[in-house]
């Protein structure tokens, strides 16, 4: 039971990838950036070569020139990252279907139960590092414990090319020394309280009793309680095949125009509202993205009583979200827009407030349209600009 949860996080992916198909870069500062390199984008990843010289993840990439001039710069092949992703992942769905995705490189996966067949989960994690050395000659950095939160530490330990266990007769000397933001949900915020009061480290924090940490940060502060003693009771949550249909893009410029903002999100929302009907799902909530120039990033979402896998319902409410919140006021640099909380598509789906039959048959008739003649075929007039 002690040893059940394993969490493996691959080591500078992006750039370890790159350093993989092209074998002239292994050993060398490898930096993959945003938006085509150009000096407004930011460093997505940064080989561990890199890294000692103190370029890091989401630092601008002229910085990153200024630090590091030698290394060598490479855009992003995300359809590639995601290709060695998934087949990472089926090194894990060898050993247990109990498989948690948290991003593209990193996941959780429950060992209880895989004993009788591989062996113990030191055993397990090795085989699993093993394997996918020897596919790819990728590192991954792994943590055993017995539940997540330590787990996830764990595997951070060592990093890169880490293999760390926490047993439970050593988690109280591990955690105490650790600076409280090493907690999970702990960021700068609630460090900066917990510091003003002169809480620095975990070992620290547990002087606090269940009722203090509560009146200090609500709900927040009782889960620290329990964290900082190394108890987190979180399952293991095996992914449904699709949570969430999300589009977003980040533009060549930054977009200022009010309607060629809104005629991207149309675009957006078509695209989701199609993938979803590929897939024959709906679903109740909407979400937004938005990025500005300066990074600032907001998300906002919208639950809605009927699901729906409808471009104009999508969209609707897309405009909603951004003008309520009044996000329509700088210019844009990312836009995305997702629909999550999804279930599968009834017969039909009937709604009690909004008469979408009309706009649905719409939607057929345009599906139907371009599946026969091609993508292009039907433009909205909103879109139009796009194709001229
Ligand atoms: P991470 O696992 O956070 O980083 P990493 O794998 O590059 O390095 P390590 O785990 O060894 O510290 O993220 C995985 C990938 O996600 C990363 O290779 C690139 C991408 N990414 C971004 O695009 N932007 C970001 O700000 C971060 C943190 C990651
Ligand atoms: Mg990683």
């Amino acid at each position: 039971m002690a040893l059940n949860i394993m969490h493996v996080d691959m080591d500078a992916f992006y750039a370890a990838v790159e350093q993989m198909d092209k074998p002239e870069l292994k050993g060398k500062p490898v930096i993959v950036g945003g938006v085509s390199l150009s000096n407004r984008g930011v460093v997505s990843t940064a080989s561990y070569e890199a890294r000692k010289y103190g370029v890091h993840s989401a630092m601008p990439i002229v910085e990153a020139k200024r630090l590091c001039p030698d290394a060598v710069f490479l855009p992003g092949r995300h359809e590639r990252y995601s290709e060695v992703s998934r087949q990472i992942f089926e090194i894990f769905y060898q050993y247990t279907p109990l498989v948690e995705q948290i991003s593209i490189d990193e996941a959780f996966l429950d060992l209880t139960g895989c004993s009788r067949l591989f062996g113990d989960s030191i055993q397990i994690g090795r085989r699993i590092k093993e394997d996918i050395y020897n596919k790819f000659g990728l590192t991954a950095s792994i943590g055993l414990a017995r539940n997540k939160f330590l787990a996830k530490l764990a595997s951070d330990m060592e990093k890169p090319d880490g293999f760390f266990v926490i047993e439970d007769k050593d988690i109280d000397r591990i955690l105490e020394p650790l600076d409280v933001n090493k907690i999970w949900g702990v960021g700068k915020k609630t460090a900066e309280i917990l510091r003003s009061r002169g809480i620095d480290t975990i070992g620290r924090l547990k002087t606090l009793p269940l009722e203090e940490l509560e009146n200090l940060l609500g709900k927040n502060g009782i889960r620290l309680y329990y964290l900082s003693r190394g108890i987190d009771n979180r399952k293991v949550e095996v992914d449904n095949p699709v949570k969430s249909i999300s589009h977003e893009e980040t533009f060549a410029e930054n977009i200022s125009d009010k309607n060629a903002i809104l005629s991207s999100l149309l675009r957006m929302s078509s695209k989701v509202s199609r993938r979803l009907r590929k897939a024959g799902l709906i679903g109740n909530t909407i979400d937004v993205k938005i990025r500005y120039g300066d990074f600032t990033t907001y998300t906002r979402s919208i639950s809605i009583a009927v699901g729906t896998n409808n471009t104009d319902v999508i969209y609707q409410k897309a405009i909603y979200l951004l003008e309520k919140n009044k996000l329509l006021n700088q210019p844009v640099r990312l836009l995305g827009v997702g629909v999550s909380n999804l279930s599968p598509e009834g017969p039909e789906q009937l709604s009690l407030f909004e008469n979408n039959q009309k706009t649905d048959d719409l939607t057929k008739t345009i599906d139907f349209i371009r599946d026969k003649f091609g993508e292009t075929s039907l433009i909205r007039a909103r879109n139009l600009d796009d194709f001229k």
